[in-house]
């Protein structure tokens, strides 16, 4: 199944990202929120908390479904590959308002220091589950680097090969300074999914809304991810094969 369109595909391709509507049902999306609302009231942050607080949860089948079994996950496997790997574990992201805030630069993740495979931590793709509304700007929403992903690669093709991740390594807080592009609010719905690439550059959005920011994330990759990491940095669409062929 190919849920996404042909014109979704170039989006992501050009982009590094995409919200995608009309992918998980109503009532996944409802279980997904009773798990998240039973988490802030289980295990809230201090009295008087606001800005981002984060839950990693290894149990919540209930999250892992919002993809796994809906056509978020086909979605996922279109634009990489029928062999995803399912994701064993669920990053619970909530922005506690009010939080006036505007990141300085974009991250990738897991840049603070390479890891004993030699690498930065890697995968393929980040699938974001949207719990609570961030339809307009300032409600918690992520914020990307538009065509970022783009950007790192082309530095490592003129730099060579290693440059990108001793640069973004090198910074200490796992920003690409090579970042020319403005970044962008991604506005989203309850139920809507947004996929990143792995190399595009994002950050933690401020809320001055009334709402608990509320969104789950699931870091995906391919069987081989950790070994193939240096291709990635010289082909973005290395492990993408649905991106390749839109491409072709
Ligand atoms: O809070 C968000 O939406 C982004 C979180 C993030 O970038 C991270 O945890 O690496
Ligand atoms: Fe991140």
């Amino acid at each position: 199944m190919s849920p996404l369109t042909q014109d979704q595909v170039h989006r992501f391709a050009d982009d590094g990202f995409l919200v995608a509507p009309g992918l998980i049902d109503a009532d996944r999306v409802e279980a997904a929120l009773a798990v998240v609302d039973g988490l802030i009231a289980s295990s809230p942050p201090p009295a008087g908390h606001t800005g981002h607080h984060f839950h990693w949860d290894q149990e919540a089948m209930a999250l892992l479904a919002t993809l796994t079994e809906t056509s978020a996950w086909d979605a996922a496997c279109q634009l990489t590959g029928a062999d995803l790997l399912a994701p064993q574990q669920v990053q619970v992201a909530l922005t506690y308002p009010p939080y006036p805030h505007l990141p300085g630069g974009g991250h990738l993740d897991g840049f603070h220091a390479l890891t004993e495979h030699g690498g930065p931590f890697s995968f393929t793709l980040l699938a974001g589950v949207i719990l609570s509304d961030q339809s307009r700007d300032n409600m918690g929403n992520l914020f990307v680097w538009p065509g970022s992903h783009r950007e790192i690669t082309a530095y490592e093709r003129t730099h060579g090969t290693g440059t990108a991740v001793e640069a973004v390594i090198a910074s200490g807080t796992a920003q690409p300074a090579m970042i020319r592009s403005n970044p962008v609010q991604v506005h989203a719905c309850p139920g809507n999914v947004v996929f990143a690439h792995y190399l595009l550059a994002h950050n933690i959005g401020g809320n001055t809304s009334d709402i608990i920011r509320k969104t789950i994330y699931m870091r995906l990759s391919r069987p081989g991810n950790r070994e193939h990491w240096r291709e990635i940095f010289a082909d973005p669409w290395y492990e993408y094969d649905g991106v390749r062929t839109a491409a072709a």
